[in-house]
């Protein structure tokens, strides 16, 4: 039976088929960067101004609707300066037509008032985490007053968030979130299932029906593995009628021994793997009508 949005079980009601989420094709976002890996140690990752916009362009063209941006600075440190961010968004607008998701969880070390300031970077989307988890030896930290208070943020300022879930108890707040305060910017709640960080929930199939059958009734939902269940997570994702994220961000090899030579190959892995599954990569500007981005 199809759970409620509180996660419960929906009685009297038919269950969705869990397919039903992917109808129409496949949203690929890419995720170049992130806040974890060092330059100097893959040479590969886009840190620049000029790499990032680079890697967007090849990424569009192999099938990417969105962008989930974290930057850098002149050092390749990450950064959430406000004036880059918003240069940032600037550049990639003019050189795609990517839906741009700015990252509002930055890394472990930021603070939250930056985090918040994120969105007067003006993206079309961010992401926003549903609750704190442990990541590897670190901790991600997402208390209920912050979510709450950057979910406002974002309705007020008219950005679409992605809801990230780590964990099932992410799952739960994200229903309590959505009862608090109501719909997103746009009306659709999208989410995108992080699995296989150490600390969250595992990259497996049976994790991944688990949460979906969680998720708000109506949501669509992309799920990402990180590193060796990158590709795992892809086929389950794609079998159970979900979207995807890939990108440098989750995974630094392409396969065992064989490093990522640059995020268009992930992308392209991903747009066949769709082709194959008979749900093709989705255009931006039909993913900018599924996620509600105006
Ligand atoms: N870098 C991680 C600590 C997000 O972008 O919203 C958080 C993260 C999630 O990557
Ligand atoms: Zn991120």
């Amino acid at each position: 039976m199809t759970p409620d949005r509180t996660g419960r079980p929906a009685a009297g009601r038919p269950p969705a088929p869990i397919s039903a989420a992917g109808k129409g094709g496949t949203l690929i976002t890419v995720a170049p960067t992130g806040a974890e890996s060092d330059k100097a140690s893959v040479p590969a990752l886009p840190v620049s101004l000029d790499e990032l916009v680079t890697t967007a362009k090849e990424c569009r063209a192999a099938g990417a609707a969105v962008i989930h941006v974290h930057i850098r600075d002149d050092r390749a440190r990450p950064t959430l300066d406000l004036g880059r961010l918003t240069g940032t968004v600037q550049a990639l607008r003019e050189g795609t037509d990517l839906i741009v998701q700015l990252s509002t969880g930055g890394a472990v070390t930021d603070g939250f008032a930056a985090r918040l300031a994120v969105l007067d970077a003006g993206p079309d989307a961010c992401s926003l985490t549903c609750g704190t988890v442990n990541f590897g030896d670190e901790v991600f930290a997402n208390p209920w007053p912050f979510i709450r208070e950057l979910y406002a943020r974002t309705q007020a300022l008219g950005v679409v968030p992605e809801f990230e879930l780590f964990d099932m108890g992410q799952v739960a707040t994200l229903h309590r979130l959505l009862d608090d305060l109501g719909a997103p910017h746009g009306g659709h709640v999208h989410c995108d299932l992080v699995m296989g960080v150490p600390g969250g929930m595992p990259g497996t199939a049976a994790q991944l029906i688990q949460a979906v059958a969680a998720l708000p009734r109506d949501a669509t939902w992309s799920a990402t593995g990180i590193g060796r269940s990158s590709v795992p997570v892809i086929f389950a994702a794609l079998a159970a009628g979900g979207h995807l994220r890939v990108g440098m961000e989750d995974a630094i090899s392409f396969a065992r021994g064989r490093p990522v030579t640059g995020n268009a190959e992930l992308v392209e892995r991903a747009a066949t793997l769709a082709a194959l599954a008979q749900r093709p990569a989705m255009a931006p500007d039909q993913a900018r009508v599924m996620l509600g981005v105006s």
